[in-house]
């Protein structure tokens, strides 16, 4: 890693880890302070580690501030789900959870993960003790550690599916943090005195330099953007069988707006491993990130800098070094799309999986559509598992054929089946939450982009596309956390109303996006895009994507490499 100088001193969360008695700090002490709904600036730092957020409500600040009271605090809870993949007790437990502890919503994130909004300080403890006891926690689903794996939970490729879900929960397993921390502050168990050393073999104190993503694509899906996380594997599946992995370092997506310096990177393939070797292969790949990502300055910290620094050569000699044998030739494996397939598809296994649009992965009842409660019904008497999926669907898994038209009579019961009707813009839409509970956002985004795809949508029908899918993302800023500038059109958050406009990223998400025009006003939007799509119904080629359209009859420019995603920029007004 880049040696700390008098200049560029460690950062100062890595002082925190290391005080911290491996994630404990004061969070114990801080839980019990009934004076605030807030803990110490320290521990929500730590509680990252845990899976809590500290947040607030920031519809309400200016009216709090007024009446001089504390911000209206809260916690949102990430509950990880490794492959996405959960029972239909799991679904009826979180159910529960959303009523007793949250805000009534249960929220289907990114990556495959449950979040619970609205949580009060008084209610932490007694919510992620309810979390365990479903058999699901929280541990290490946000701070400096691996997260929540991700998996495709390909329905239809079901013997596939099995394998790749195993090597994925052997992954989470193996690179979850040891530290006895979650269960004696969450869970009231025993403090075991460990040798220090051996507290968390292999993190250490320090923990990782920054969060750390892993994922599992199987071809042809990339509904997992395999191009957007630290670590992947595309698994190799020859003559029906999985051979191995091509495993893939270095993708991310965060960046920040007029810092050339970050910027997002599609991960590039290091090599192939079989599946006996995934494991190890991803612990030798986080330690060699441990020990060289940057942990001076938290915006150069992730992988991808790491291998944009140093090379991928390098960075695959340190891994073969520590590993002590090669990594295979890649593999041949093609995409063909990003998102998700509707409706109902039957697995290999004869087994039946219905996918169901869910916009923006909120789950809640509202006056129109009582989507909890028909969600609930089915879990009542579903028979098979939940799926998340990682552009914040749901998937009704393991549907035996005599179930189906039980479940089919309750999505029409509740009019979810209306859910999988809309454009397919619509259904290649992804919002990330910002406001009110995000403390970074800078504009609106799950609350705005249903509205802007409703007015595009009349565009869209005017040019006959109504079947054709374009992928449309937006964030509240640029962090990312719908992988927008992996989308076709993107908008990501500057200020209130305002959002800067990329194009031209890749259908299958293997090319990043550019931008097109900074801090246009929502209202600008439709006008701006209106003409696009109008030419592109008239003027593709057989079979041209948008963003692929968009380069081609020069509207902008090809970004080739997170490197120069700020360079060669399109209008930029
Ligand atoms: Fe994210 C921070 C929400 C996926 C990049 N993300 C946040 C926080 C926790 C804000 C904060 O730090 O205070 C957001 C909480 C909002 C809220 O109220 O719930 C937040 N991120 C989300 C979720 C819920 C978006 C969603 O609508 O689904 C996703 C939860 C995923 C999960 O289950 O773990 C989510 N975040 C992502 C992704 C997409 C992915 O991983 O596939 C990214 C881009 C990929 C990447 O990491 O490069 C992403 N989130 C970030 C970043 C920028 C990281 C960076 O390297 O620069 C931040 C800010 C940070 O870490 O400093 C962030
Ligand atoms: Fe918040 Fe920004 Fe992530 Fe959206 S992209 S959830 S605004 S951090």
């Amino acid at each position: 890693m880049p040696t700390p100088t008098e200049d560029k001193p460690l950062h100062k969360n890595e002082g925190l880890k290391v005080e911290s008695n491996f994630l404990r700090g004061t969070i114990l002490e801080g839980l019990a302070d009934e004076s605030t709904g807030a803990i110490s600036d320290a521990d929500t730092q730590l509680t990252k580690f845990h899976g809590i957020y500290q947040q607030d409500d920031r519809d309400l600040r200016r009216e709090r501030r007024k009446a001089k009271q504390e911000k209206a605090f809260s916690f949102m809870i990430r509950v990880r789900v490794p492959g996405g993949v959960c029972s239909s007790k799991q679904w009826l437990e979180m159910d529960g959870l959303a009523s007793a502890y949250a805000n009534e919503t249960i929220k289907l994130t990114t990556r495959q993960a449950f979040q619970f909004h609205g949580v009060l300080k008084g209610n932490l403890k007694q919510t992620i003790k309810e979390i365990n006891e479903t058999l699901l926690d929280t541990l290490a689903a946000c701070g400096d550690v691996n997260r929540n794996v991700m998996c495709n939970p390909n329905p239809y490729q079901s013997h596939v599916h099995a394998e790749v879900q195993k090597v994925t929960e052997a992954i989470s397993d193996h690179l979850s943090p040891r530290t006895g921390a979650y269960h004696e502050i969450w869970l009231d168990k025993e403090k075991i005195t460990k040798d220090p050393e051996q507290e968390e073999p292999l993190y250490g104190k320090t923990y990782s330099p920054r969060k750390f993503k892993t994922v599992v694509a199987v071809p042809p899906s990339n509904d997992v953007d395999i191009f957007a996380h630290d670590l992947g594997y595309i698994a190799i599946i020859e003559d029906d069988k999985l051979v191995g992995f091509n495993v893939t370092v270095g993708g991310g997506m965060g960046m920040s707006h007029n810092k050339e310096a970050t910027f997002p990177r599609l991960a590039q393939v290091l090599g192939f491993c079989t599946p006996e070797q995934a494991v190890e292969v991803a612990e030798k790949i986080v330690m060699v990130q441990r020990d060289h990502g940057d942990r001076t300055d938290r915006a150069h910290a992730r992988l991808k800098y790491t291998i944009e620094d140093h090379g991928l050569d390098w960075f695959r000699d340190q891994v073969e070094e520590r590993l002590g044998y090669k990594l295979g030739d890649e593999r041949a494996f093609t995409f063909d799309h990003n998102g998700d397939r509707y409706g109902w598809r039957e697995g290999t296994d004869g087994k039946h999986h219905y996918t169901l649009f869910i916009q923006n992965g909120r789950v809640l009842d509202t006056e129109e559509i009582k989507m909890r409660t028909a969600l609930r019904e089915i879990a009542k008497i579903h028979e098979g598992d939940f799926r998340l999926t990682a552009n914040q669907n749901l998937i009704i898994g393991g549907v035996a054929a005599d179930a189906k038209a039980k479940i089919d009579a309750l999505l029409a019961e509740y009019d979810l089946d209306k859910n999988n009707l809309g454009s397919a813009l619509r259904l290649n839409s992804m919002a990330c939450v910002a406001l009110p509970t995000c403390g970074l956002a800078l504009a609106e985004s799950e609350r705005y982009l249903p509205d802007l795809v409703t007015e595009l949508d009349g565009v869209i029908e005017e040019a006959g596309l109504r079947e054709d899918a374009l992928t449309i993302r937006m964030t509240g800023c640029p962090n990312g956390c719908a992988r927008p500038y992996l989308a076709e059109i993107a908008m990501v958050g500057r200020a209130p109303g305002k959002y800067n406009l990329y194009l031209g990223g890749g259908f299958v998400g293997n090319r990043l996006n550019k931008l097109y025009r900074e801090s246009v006003k929502s209202e600008e939007l439709k006008p701006i895009l209106q003409p696009m799509i109008e030419s592109y119904a008239k003027e593709r080629e057989d079979g041209e994507r948008f963003g692929d359209f968009v380069i081609r009859k020069g509207i902008i420019k090809e970004t080739t490499a997170g490197n120069n995603f700020h360079q060669n920029l399109g209008e930029t007004k």
